[in-house]
This record gives structure tokens, C-alpha cells and sequence, in this order.
């Protein structure tokens, strides 16, 4: 039979096809986790029906640590699958839920470290289909409308910590820890429910592991084989464990100050638990979750953000009304975010940054009092900037690398305005090179430690501490700073001449009470001796910063001064330094 030229052409055309297929499939999927920018967690378990009370008593923080942290029996906490029923669960409001909010993936937990399974699982009878009177799989139902509503799907799974189970990680308080045999429960129970979840529920996006332990490096690359064999294109979390993972997941609750290089995800909790938690009402407002996205897409992450339905299956109200007002934002904003790469300016003083192309977009959260958008480091060319929300033009100056926009007086959205900077040339990456933007167009300016130069022995560090428990924040000190020679140094661009208030927002424990210290900006210093937060740090407490005033400096004409931070004379660590406060007097 003689193959026409065209038929050769076309036939190997569908080869390569079906050939570049199986490659796609053959390697983890990344280019979704990329452009998502966007996720939405659910923490859902018997925790849920719960709500962080227990024989009377309210706990606060984390309602999915209740087990633990009310020492329940495990056949004691095991009687509460009798009384889960979530009958007003429905997976298609939940996909909608999920799509309505922006976000573009979903992860839910499959099983939380109660141990308990919320899918169908032959591995543990202790699951949703076997232990409760609802005996349906929510997992099967969710997974399919969620590919139904175009978003990708993934597990949360807590591969070591099992309250439930003798030879899983944590309950010493049924089963004594010298006794626990891990590789027999990774063998039993974890090994194979992963399994289960990677077999039973059709294409995943990603598998978010938790609270890794008991594997050495060896059997953490056995279990991501598992993973790689039975779903090539899924994605793996870093809390595999032995630092390994496809995306790096960050502290809960922790924005890194500055940009991260590769995938990597921010995620926080939408009040302030993972599971459902009666009494929490502490929820993030819609200009918080917008600032929050904005501010991860500039360091070039993701942001996941977690709601916890109730033991109805019912996501809260609050929770349901404020993500539906974020999703509408990013209907009329999302190329803002979507498919966007990090900011090349850092944060400033109106907003953050984030970048697509020849595009630059400007998240403007604070409108300048004078109307003038002074966007630092332009070293590209600026063609046309408008408002993106209505196509609005607006007038841009560029000189040199500053590019004033001039706005309107009323901006289409208070929390979260967007100007769309269109421009040819190259922008230089300038987040580490531009001064900090002080003027009298604002009324506050902060200035993150975590933006200082060091000298000396001065370190940067970000410090964990908790609220409530399990509610965690992150923040970024100068430390170690005890002789003159260990200073915090940065530089400030003073757009306008005036008068400024400044202070230091620090941590001071005991050793380092009555230190003194002083602040130089340009030829001015104002020095200070530090004042006492804290006795000493405990993590597992609220982290005390004072906000303290040390007097006015007054900048006699425009310019770039050097300003450092730094201990009058040697002794004990100055304090933790956490942000320069800069205030115009009117
Ligand atoms: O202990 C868990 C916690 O309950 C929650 O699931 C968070 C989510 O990141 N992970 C662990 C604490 O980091």
C-alpha cells in the first residue's frame, strides 16, 4: 500500500502527539501549580463536629488538636464517628464554593492525625463510610465535581502523626512512646490509604503530606515513588519530609518578607484554626485576603487558604460571603495574579507589585494623598498605564527610572486597586537595590527588618510565636546586634522635605532592658535606651513588641540618606527589632 507524503506527515504528527502525551504525564505537572497563584484548603474531620469542645470545656486555637490536646482516649474520641453525620455536605456547592472564591485548586484533608479516614478506606474500618451513619465517600463526590468545575483536586494526608493508632506518631498518652513500632504503621495503615487515595479518586493535582516522621530519606524517596508510579503528574508537598517535595510549603501563617525563588506556597488559616472551631470568629476580611494574595504573588508564591466546615458538612457564612467577594475581585482582576511572576520592586508604601511580561501590575492598597503613584526602579520604558478594572488611561512621567502616575481621585476599589503598566525594554529584578520610599503623600511608613543590610554580628531571623495554639506568627528580628559594630543599616529615600516622627518597633527580654542605642539617618541620630517586652521568649506565647517613639528628624531637602541601627557601646544583645516606623508631621 503506498503512503502519500501527507500520509507519513500526518502519521507521525499523531505519534508524536500520543509520544509528547505520555511525556506530559510522565513528569509532575507544574505549570498549573505556577499560574494558579490561588488555593483553597479544607480542614474536615470528626474535629469538625467538635468545634474545639469537649465534655463542657471550650479549647481554643486549632480545633483539629483537640484529641490531643484534651488527652481524649483514643476509643473514647473513636465514639464521636457515631454521631457524624454531615447531611448538609453537598460537593457541588463545595466545587462552587471552591471555583466562586478564585482560587484554582482545592486540598482537603483525607486524614487528619485523629487518624481518622473521610474517605471509603479497606485499609481501616475508622473511616466516614464505615464508623458513621452517613456512609457515603464526600471524597469521591468532591473530586469529581471539582474536575467538573476546572480545578485541580488534591489530598492532605498526615502520613506519621495517627492519634488513633498505637504505632502512629504522637499519642503517648494511650500508647507508651517506647513502644510505638512506625514502620509497621507506615507498612499497615498510611503506605496503603495513600495508595487508596492515589488509586480510587481519579487525577490529582497535588498530595499535601504533614508533620513528617519516622522515615529516614530512603523510605520518603520510596514513598514519593509510590506517588510518581501510581500518579506521574502529581504534585508532592514539601512536608514529605527529608527536604523533599515539589513545592516548598512555608510556616503556617508565615509571609516571607521578601521574594523565594521556585513553587512554593503561602499558607493561613481563614480565622484563627484549621478545623472547625465554635467560638472563632477571628476571620480575615476580604482586603485582608486580597492584600494577603497580592503580597504572596510579589514574593512569587501561591497563597492556600483554609476554611473549616462544620460536622454538617456546612462551610461558615462568613467564610462563604467574604471568599465570594475575594472571587469577584479576581473576576475583574485576576490577570493581575494568575500566571504572574514576582514583583521586581519590593513592597511600597501605596502596595506591592506583581509582573507578567511586558505588563506591570500595581496593587494599590493605600492611595497616596497627593495622587501621585511614584513607582521606584522603572528601568524599562513606560508606553501606557491604566487602570485595570475600566481600562481607564491614565497620565504617566517617566525621568529616568522614576515613573510618577497621576490617579484619579477616587479609586474603583479601596482595598485593592490595580494599574496596569504597559512597557518595552527590560525591568531590571531591583527588589534588594531600592531605598525605602519615605514622603509626606502617606501617613505611616514601616520599614520590615527583614529589608536591613547586616554588619557585624547582626543576624536576621523570623521568629515563630503562637496565640492561640496552633495559631502561629512569623516574624523577622534583627538580633545578635551588641556592639557598635553590629548594626541594621538601610537607606531612605525622602521624596519630600519635612518634618518625620520616628520609632522602633522591637522585642526587648530582660538582658537586654535599659541597653542603649541609637538610630543615625543621614547626619541626624536619635538615641534611645530600650525598654523592657518581655522576661524571657516562649514560642508557644504571643510575642510582645513595644512601638516606641524616639523623636523627630527634619529633612531639609529631598534625597537618598543612609540610615543604621546599632548599639551605643558593647554589652548585651540590643533587642529584636522588628520594623522602623516613619511618620510625616502634618
Ligand atoms: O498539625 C497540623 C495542623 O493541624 C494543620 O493541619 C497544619 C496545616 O499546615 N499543619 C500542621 C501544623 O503545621
Amino acid at each position: 500500500m503506498y503512503f502519500s507524503k501527507v500520509h507519513c506527515v500526518r502519521i507521525f504528527i499523531l505519534l508524536g502527539a500520543i509520544f509528547s502525551a505520555r511525556c506530559a504525564s510522565a513528569e509532575p505537572d507544574t505549570q498549573w501549580f505556577r499560574d494558579a497563584k490561588f488555593g483553597i484548603f479544607i480542614h474536615w474531620g470528626l474535629y469538625s463536629e467538635l468545634g474545639n469542645e469537649w465534655q463542657g470545656k471550650s479549647y481554643y486555637g486549632s480545633g483539629e488538636w483537640l484529641m490531643n490536646r484534651a488527652k481524649i482516649p483514643a476509643a473514647e474520641y473513636a465514639k464521636v464517628a457515631a454521631e457524624f453525620n454531615p447531611t448538609n455536605f453537598n460537593a457541588v456547592d463545595w466545587a462552587r464554593f471552591v471555583k466562586e472564591s478564585g482560587a484554582r485548586y482545592l486540598v482537603i484533608t483525607a486524614k487528619h492525625h485523629e487518624g481518622f479516614a473521610m474517605f471509603g478506606s479497606k485499609v481501616s474500618p475508622f473511616n466516614i463510610v464505615d464508623a458513621t451513619p452517613y456512609h457515603q465517600d464526600p471524597m469521591r463526590a468532591l473530586a469529581d465535581a471539582c474536575r467538573r468545575e476546572g480545578l485541580k483536586f488534591g489530598f492532605y494526608y498526615s502520613q506519621f502523626l495517627d492519634w488513633h493508632e498505637p504505632n502512629g506518631g504522637g499519642n503517648t498518652w494511650d500508647f507508651p512512646k517506647d513502644k510505638k513500632d512506625y514502620p509497621s504503621y507506615y507498612a499497615e495503615k498510611s503506605v496503603p490509604q495513600i495508595k487508596e487515595l492515589l488509586s480510587n479518586y481519579g487525577p490529582l493535582g497535588l498530595v499535601w503530606f504533614d508533620m513528617p516522621g519516622g522515615l529516614n530519606r530512603d523510605k520518603t524517596l520510596d514513598l514519593i515513588g509510590e506517588v510518581r508510579r501510581l500518579q506521574p503528574a502529581c504534585l508532592i508537598s514539601s512536608r514529605v519530609g527529608n527536604d523533599l517535595g515539589d513545592f516548598r510549603d512555608l510556616g503556617d501563617s508565615e509571609l516571607p518578607p521578601n521574594v523565594i525563588d521556585g513553587m512554593w506556597e503561602a499558607l493561613f488559616t481563614h480565622n484563627d484554626s484549621w478545623g472547625f472551631v465554635k467560638s472563632d470568629a477571628d476571620f480575615k476580611t476580604p482586603a485582608d485576603i486580597l492584600h494577603l494574595l497580592a503580597a504572596t504573588s510579589a514574593r512569587g508564591g501561591n497563597l492556600i487558604l483554609n476554611v473549616g466546615p462544620d460536622g454538617t458538612g456546612k462551610i461558615p457564612e462568613t467564610s462563604q460571603r467574604y471568599l465570594h467577594e475575594v472571587g469577584s475581585w479576581l473576576t475583574r482582576n485576576g490577570e493581575s495574579i494568575y500566571g504572574t511572576t514576582h514583583s521586581p520592586i519590593p513592597d511600597q508604601p501605596w502596595g506591592v507589585a506583581t509582573l507578567k511580561t511586558n505588563r506591570l501590575f500595581l496593587h494599590i492598597f493605600t492611595r497616596p494623598k497627593n495622587g501621585v503613584l511614584w513607582v521606584p526602579s522603572f528601568s524599562a520604558t513606560c508606553q501606557r498605564a491604566v487602570l485595570l478594572a475600566n481600562g481607564r488611561k491614565l497620565k504617566a512621567e517617566q525621568t529616568g527610572d522614576d515613573l510618577k502616575i497621576l490617579l484619579p481621585a477616587a479609586l474603583p476599589d479601596a482595598r485593592d486597586t490595580v494599574v496596569v503598566v504597559e512597557f518595552t525594554g527590560l525591568l531590571q529584578d531591583a527588589w534588594t537595590s531600592t531605598p525605602e520610599m519615605i514622603s509626606q503623600a502617606f501617613d505611616t511608613f514601616s520599614v520590615d527588618a527583614a529589608k536591613a543590610k547586616t554588619t557585624g554580628q547582626t543576624s536576621l531571623k523570623s521568629i515563630a510565636s503562637s496565640r492561640y495554639f496552633g495559631n502561629w506568627k512569623h516574624d523577622t528580628c534583627a538580633q545578635t546586634m551588641q556592639t557598635p559594630a553590629d548594626a541594621a543599616d538601610f537607606s531612605f529615600c525622602f521624596l519630600d522635605a519635612g518634618d518625620y516622627r520616628v520609632s522602633l518597633d522591637y522585642a526587648c527580654l530582660s538582658g537586654s532592658k535599659d541597653r542603649e542605642g541609637v538610630i543615625e539617618i543621614g547626619g541626624q541620630s536619635l538615641r534611645f535606651q530600650t525598654l523592657l517586652t518581655a522576661t524571657d521568649f516562649d514560642s508557644h506565647e504571643p510575642l510582645v513588641f513595644i512601638r516606641h517613639a524616639l523623636g523627630i528628624i527634619h529633612i531639609a531637602s529631598p534625597g537618598v540618606l543612609p540610615v543604621s541601627i546599632h548599639p551605643q557601646t558593647a554589652g548585651a544583645e540590643l533587642f529584636w527589632l522588628r520594623r522602623i516606623i516613619v511618620e510625616p508631621v502634618k
